[in-house]
C-alpha cells in the first residue's frame, strides 16, 4: 500500500513538472485528486484496513495529497508569471484603433409616427388623451349607438374577457368618457391599440394601433368642410407631399352622416396592386359628424352640439409614409427591418 501511495506522489510531481498550460495542470487536478483518482480510492478504502494501518497509510495518503494540491498551486503561479512576463514586449495596444461601435436603440417607427401625428394635431389645437385598453360593452358598444341586436356589433369582431369586459375594438369609446367629463368646445386624439378577433394579412393585423380625433362645438359652428380642411392640412403636414384622398359614404352608428378616407395606393400609383387589393386605394379612416344619440348618451342636450369625430389606423399610415407593403413587419421584431428607421 505504502509503495502504491509513493507511486502515485512520483507520477503525479513530474506530470506536473512538465506541465505547460492552465489546462495540462486542471487535467492532472482531475487525474490525481479527483473522485476516480487512485488517490481518492486508497482513502475510500481506509476503512478496510486495520486500527494500526489505518492511523499509518491515512496520514500518509492525506500528506501527498495536500502535497500534489499546493504543488499543483505553485506550478500554476509560475505558468501565470511567465504568461504576463514581458508582455509589454510581446504584445501591442494601438491606442488609435476605432474602439467597437456601440449600436444604438432607438424609438419603434410606430411610436415615431404616432409622437409626430400628435404633434401635427397638437399644432392644430388637439389635446392628446390616453383611452384603455380593457373597455366595458357600455363604452365600446351601447353609448356609440350600437345597441346589443344591432348589426354593426358585428363589425367589430371582439375579444371578449371572461369578467364580461372586452379589449376595446375601437378607440372611440374615449369619445364617451371624455365628453362625460368634459363640455364642448373641445378637441381631441386619442392614440390606442386596438384589438379584434380577425385573420391577419398585408393590411389587417389583429392587434393594431388606431388614432381617435374629435372636435365638438355649438350647433351650426362645425361642419363637414371643418373635417375636410383638418383632415387635408394633417395629411400635407404628415406625408409632406401629395396624396390623392377620396371620401367614401360610409355608415358608423355612432356618426350621420359617415364616411370613409381613402388614400391613393402610393406602391402601385393607383393602379392597383396585391397591397390594394386591385382597388388602387388604401383606407385609411372612419369618420362623420357626431350622432346626436351619442351626445344625449353623455348627458348633452339633443341638437345643443355638433361636430365631427373620425378614427384612423395608425399602421396604414405609418405603411404609406414609409413604404412599407406589410403590416405584419411592424411587430415581426424583426432588427434588420426596424433597424431601418
Ligand atoms: C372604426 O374603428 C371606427 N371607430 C372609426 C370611426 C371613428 C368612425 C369615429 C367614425 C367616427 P374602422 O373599423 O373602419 O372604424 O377602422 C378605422 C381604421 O382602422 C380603418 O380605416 C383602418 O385604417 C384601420 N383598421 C381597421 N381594421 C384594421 C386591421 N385589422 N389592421 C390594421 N388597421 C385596421
Amino acid at each position: 500500500m505504502k509503495n502504491r501511495i509513493n507511486k502515485i506522489k512520483e507520477l503525479a510531481l513530474k506530470e506536473m513538472s512538465e506541465a505547460k498550460s492552465l489546462a495540462d495542470l486542471e487535467k492532472l487536478r482531475v487525474k490525481y485528486l479527483g473522485r476516480r483518482s487512485d488517490l481518492t480510492n486508497v482513502l475510500r478504502g481506509l476503512k478496510d484496513l486495520s486500527k494500526g494501518e489505518r492511523k499509518e497509510i491515512g496520514e500518509m495518503a492525506n500528506k501527498i495529497k495536500e502535497e500534489i494540491e499546493s504543488g499543483i498551486r505553485n506550478q500554476e503561479s509560475g505558468i501565470k508569471k511567465l504568461k504576463f512576463s514581458n508582455i509589454e514586449s510581446r504584445e501591442k495596444i494601438d491606442t488609435t484603433y476605432p474602439g467597437e461601435k456601440i449600436k444604438k436603440g432607438h424609438l419603434h417607427p410606430l411610436t415615431q409616427v404616432r409622437y409626430e401625428i400628435e404633434e401635427i394635431f397638437k399644432s392644430m389645437g388637439f389635446l392628446t388623451v390616453e383611452g384603455r385598453e380593457v373597455e366595458d360593452e357600455f363604452h365600446n358598444f351601447d353609448a356609440l349607438n350600437i345597441p346589443k341586436d344591432h348589426p354593426a356589433r358585428d363589425i367589430w369582431d371582439t375579444f371578449w374577457l371572461k369578467d364580461g369586459n372586452l379589449l376595446q375594438t375601437h378607440t372611440s369609446p374615449m369619445q364617451i368618457r371624455f365628453m362625460k367629463e368634459n363640455k364642448p368646445p373641445l378637441r381631441i386624439i386619442v392614440p390606442g391599440r386596438v384589438f379584434r378577433y380577425e385573420a391577419s394579412d398585408a393590411t389587417h393585423e389583429s392587434n393594431f394601433y388606431q388614432v381617435e380625433g374629435l372636435m365638438v362645438d355649438e350647433s351650426g359652428k362645425i361642419t363637414v368642410a371643418n373635417f375636410k380642411s383638418a383632415m387635408a392640412e394633417f395629411m400635407k403636414s404628415l406625408f409632406k407631399r401629395e396624396v390623392k384622398i377620396r371620401l367614401r359614404p360610409s355608415y358608423f352608428p355612432f356618426v350621420e352622416p359617415g364616411f370613409e378616407i381613402d388614400v391613393s395606393c402610393p406602391y402601385c400609383d393607383g393602379a392597383g396592386c396585391r397591397i390594394c387589393k386591385k382597388t388602387g386605394w388604401i383606407e385609411i379612416l372612419g369618420a362623420g359628424m357626431v350622432n346626436q344619440k351619442v351626445f344625449t348618451s353623455v348627458g348633452f342636450k339633443k341638437d345643443k352640439y355638433e361636430g365631427f369625430a373620425f378614427g384612423f389606423g395608425l399602421d396604414r399610415i405609418a405603411m404609406i409614409k414609409y413604404g412599407v407593403d406589410d403590416v405584419r413587419l411592424f411587430y415581426s421584431g424583426d432588427l434588420r427591418f426596424l433597424e431601418q428607421f
